[in-house]
């Protein structure tokens, strides 16, 4: 992979779900030594600090937990997603998963003033595509996808500059979605690739034939990595574990067909809470992932080809 400014940003964002502890995800980032990874792999790191959420004062409403905090830290990550694209490869590192409609709709905003297709890995257990209407929980760790593909219902967030195209998202991992949610991806032609497809073809197959499309398109990638698209057995931090996720090899494999393609201008590391941790271990192996996105091989190999 080529050289990049790698651009990390703090996003202590706790407020998408009840279970507090992934404000401490940034720090436990630079303890895992992200910033040092990089940086052995030769790319020029800047570690900007956290961000912080804008005030909003719109009433906390109904059974939405933290409304307003959630609306706050869209509209700030929004502009900080707007502004380090500019100059470098940003990853976020959370930080819940309700930062995304921030960093992601910012990103698309970016490259949407550059004419160029932008494209969505979504790699998770959860499909994430509730509005604050249909979410039954009330967790807006639920609404970022339902956000930033521009579904109603989200008032008082900030307006969405440019919606991301359902056809241009792929969710790999999923293995848990509500009747609300399967309701909606029926009528859209987002990728869903749960694991029984992956148990049927194998990871690579379903992701080779996504970087495929954004290849063919000219498109960037923003890939957004929730800590439980892994098997709880490798990554027990993490406040909703899923039994049945990617194994440490699968995820692996998934970030060096990442790092092959160079399609990758952005990366979300979220759902991280260091508070379940044990002795570092998840924080430890997102780190690791990261690197082996940056380009981390164990040996040089020519570029397979996992179509059929
Ligand atoms: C459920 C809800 C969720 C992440 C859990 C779970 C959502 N669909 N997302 N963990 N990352 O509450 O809406
Ligand atoms: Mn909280
Ligand atoms: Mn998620
Ligand atoms: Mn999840």
């Amino acid at each position: 992979m080529t050289q990049k400014n790698c651009i990390l940003v703090g996003v202590p964002l706790d407020c998408g779900k009840a279970r507090n502890g992934c404000l401490m995800g940034p720090d436990a980032y630079r303890t895992a030594g992200l910033a040092e990874a990089l940086e052995a792999l030769g790319h020029s790191t800047q570690d900007i600090g956290n961000v912080a959420p804008d005030p909003v004062r719109t009433a906390n409403a109904g059974h939405l937990h933290k409304l307003a905090e959630n609306i706050g830290w869209t509209s700030a990550l929004q502009r900080t997603a707007l502004d380090v694209a500019q100059t470098g490869f940003p990853i976020f590192m959370g930080g819940d998963h309700a930062l995304a409609a921030g960093t992601v709709s910012g990103m698309a905003a970016h490259w949407a003033k550059q004419d160029r297709p932008f494209f969505v890995l979504w790699l998770d257990a959860h499909t994430d595509i509730h509005t604050p209407k249909s979410t039954a929980s009330g967790n807006l760790h639920g609404t970022p996808v339902g956000y930033y593909i521009g579904r109603d219902g989200f008032d008082g967030f900030p307006d969405l500059p440019d919606a991301v195209d359902p056809k241009n998202i792929c969710m790999i991992g999923i293995r848990s979605v509500d009747p609300a949610e399967n309701a909606v991806l029926q009528n859209l032609d987002i990728d869903v690739v749960d694991m029984r497809r992956i148990d049927e073809t194998g990871i690579a197959t379903p992701l080779a034939a996504f970087l495929d499309r954004v290849k063919a398109a000219n498109g960037v990638l923003h890939v957004s990595l929730d800590v439980d698209f892994i098997d709880p057995l490798h990554a027990p931090a993490v406040g909703t574990t899923v039994p049945g996720g990617a194994t440490e090899r699968e995820a692996h494999l998934v970030m060096e067909m990442l790092s092959d393609s160079g399609l990758v201008q952005s990366l979300d590391l979220v759902e991280l809470n260091p508070f379940l941790d044990d002795r570092g271990k998840t924080a430890s192996l997102m780190v690791d992932l990261t690197a082996s996105l940056m380009g981390r091989r164990v040996f040089d190999r020519p570029t397979r080809d996992y179509s059929s």
